[in-house]
């Protein structure tokens, strides 16, 4: 017997966990497109004039956020951050053209290497190569939207990421990151930390990847060499353990969360930002830990566009 959808009685395309329903694939693209626009006004992510720079990776869930703020009528552009780890990095490349091509949005490319001299993976440092990695990912994607005028910058994080982020901070009982994670970090420091949202924040990888095949989007399913091993990754699993015996558990968890973040937002200690002396962005000390890490001695410009 074939199951059917719910709501219309064709055959089913995916059988939803929570809540535990069966859709096809028009009602399921529906379901996914109305969860995202709610998630955008519940948490006040996004204006319609708003010009939003999402950035490509290849993957399935920033190739995902790039299509459906597209298909949502928001005017967008990409950026895609080549990180110089060899054909790992050609091919996300590859594919973040393909993206942008197929849903007719203009794409900037960053290359590292060209920039910095050195890949991901090729600096001489005790510093985690995931660390610096994501340091120069959120640096770049920052300054680029600044100096190109963006509103917001749109990444694809989903609820399984968050959910397991806040499950890591918690058993570290890392305060400071448990006092500013959420949908929307506004925009700071008079317009130089640019608004970032989160638009598939309450989606899960699977619904992402179901929404990605129904829709025909095509993505790069390699993972990245350094991820082996990720302690995120066993939060994940744990996670992943738990919801399969209680679907729910990890949208419950992220809500209560967000119900729960101001205790830790009491503790957290401001410190004042000031301009970094070398590319004049926000920062802690007297220079900036991206122009530190990479030892510049004049700022990076991105400008692409005029005014
Ligand atoms: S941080 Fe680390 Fe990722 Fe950068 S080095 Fe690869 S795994 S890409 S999300
Ligand atoms: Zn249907
Ligand atoms: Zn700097």
């Amino acid at each position: 017997m074939t199951v059917k959808c719910r709501l219309c009685g064709r055959p089913a395309f995916i059988k939803l966990h929570y809540p535990r329903t069966y859709l096809c694939r028009e009602h399921f693209i529906e379901y996914f497109e109305r969860k995202v626009r709610r998630t955008i006004e519940r948490y006040k992510l996004l204006k319609p004039d708003e010009r939003v720079l999402a950035v490509v990776s290849g993957g399935k869930d920033s190739a995902v956020t790039a299509y459906v703020l597209k298909k949502l009528g928001y005017d967008i552009e990409c950026l895609h951050i080549n990180l110089g780890i060899g054909e790992y990095s050609e091919k996300s490349e590859e594919y973040a053209r393909k993206q942008c091509e197929a849903f007719e949005v203009p794409l900037h490319v960053v290359r590292v290497k060209e920039l910095l001299g050195k890949g991901i993976g090729e600096v001489r440092t005790r510093r985690p190569v995931c660390s610096y990695c994501g340091l120069t990912k959120r640096y770049i994607f920052n300054k680029f939207a600044y100096d190109n005028g963006f509103d917001a910058v749109a990444t694809g994080h989903n609820l399984d990421d968050e959910a397991s982020f806040i499950f890591a901070s918690l058993m570290n009982w890392n305060t400071d990151y448990l006092a500013k994670q959420g949908p929307v970090t506004p925009s700071q420091f008079n317009g130089k930390l640019v608004k970032k949202v989160k638009p598939l924040y309450e989606l899960t990888e699977r619904e992402i990847v179901a929404y990605a095949l129904a829709e025909g989007i095509k993505y790069l399913m390699d993972e990245c060499p350094h991820a082996v091993g990720a302690t995120t990754l066993k939060y994940k699993n744990i996670l992943n353990a738990m919801e399969e015996e209680r679907p729910g558990t990890k949208v419950n968890f992220v809500k209560g969360y967000l119900r729960n973040r101001d205790l830790f937002r009491a503790r957290l200690d401001e410190r004042e930002l000031r301009e970094c002396k070398v590319c004049g962005m926000p920062s802690n000390g007297e220079v900036c830990s991206f122009c530190r890490f990479w030892g510049l001695e004049k700022p990076l410009e991105f400008r692409v566009r005029e005014g």
